[in-house]
C-alpha cells in the first residue's frame, strides 16, 4: 500500500455499484459501533446500555483507494443504520476540518439530514437521493438517518483536510435531531 501511495496516482475509473453501495477498487473501510460514539448522545444512560448490550453497528464508511493527502480528492460512502438512542436519531460522530476546507455530499439511498455548525449558526439540509449538500469551509458537519431504512451518501473531500472530532465534543453541533411523528425534531444542543 505505501509503495502504491508514494507514487502520484494515475487517472483511473472507480465503479460505483448502486445496489451494493460499494466502490471498486476498494480503499479502507471503517465500522462505527455504539461503543465508538461515547459522549455524543444526550441520553448517556441509554447510550451506555446499548454500548454494553448488543453494541450495534451505527454506521460504516467504505472508500476508494485515493489517499488522504494534500491535493488529492478522496471519496467515501457512508451508510447509517436506522435507529435512535433515547429518542436521538442515529448519526455520525461529526467533525470539523482543521484547516477549514469545504466538502460535498451526494444523497444515494434513504433519507437523512446534513447538520452543520460554524460555532454560532446551525444549518440543516434534508438529504434524499440526488441531493448535493454543500459544506462550506469552517462548518462542522454531522449526518443523521431520519428514516426507517439505511441512509447512504457519497462524500468527496480534500485529501489534506484532516478530521477534528474533538472540536464537536467540545463545541457540540448547535442542535440535536430527535424522532418525531413526521420528519425530525431539531432541538437546541444543551450538553
Ligand atoms: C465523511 C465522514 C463520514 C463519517 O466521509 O467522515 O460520513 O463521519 P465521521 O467522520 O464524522 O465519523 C466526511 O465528512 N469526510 O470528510
Ligand atoms: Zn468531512
Amino acid at each position: 500500500m505505501s509503495d502504491y501511495y508514494s507514487q502520484p496516482l494515475m487517472p483511473f475509473a472507480i465503479t460505483f455499484d448502486q445496489e451494493k453501495l460499494a466502490l471498486t477498487p476498494e480503499g479502507p473501510t471503517l465500522t462505527r459501533r455504539m461503543s465508538d460514539l461515547e459522549g455524543l448522545f444526550l441520553d448517556g444512560d441509554s447510550w451506555k446500555a446499548a454500548a454494553q448490550g448488543d453494541n450495534p453497528v451505527v454506521y460504516s464508511v467504505v472508500s476508494s483507494p485515493v489517499p488522504e493527502l494534500d491535493r488529492e480528492l478522496p471519496q467515501s460512502i457512508t451508510t447509517i443504520q436506522p435507529g435512535n438512542t433515547g429518542g436521538e436519531l442515529w448519526m455520525t460522530k461529526g467533525h470539523q476540518h482543521p484547516n477549514h476546507q469545504g466538502e460535498i455530499y451526494l444523497g444515494l439511498k434513504g433519507t437523512g439530514g446534513l447538520l452543520m455548525f460554524d460555532g454560532e449558526r446551525t444549518e440543516w439540509i434534508d438529504m434524499v437521493p440526488g441531493t448535493i449538500g454543500y459544506i462550506p469551509p469552517g462548518w462542522a458537519h454531522r449526518s443523521i438517518n431520519v428514516g426507517a431504512d439505511p441512509y447512504s451518501f457519497l462524500a468527496v473531500y480534500p485529501g489534506g483536510a484532516g478530521h477534528d472530532y474533538g472540536w464537536v465534543l467540545e463545541h457540540g453541533m448547535g442542535k440535536r435531531a430527535f424522532t418525531a411523528d413526521s420528519g425530525v425534531d431539531l432541538r437546541p444542543y444543551e450538553g
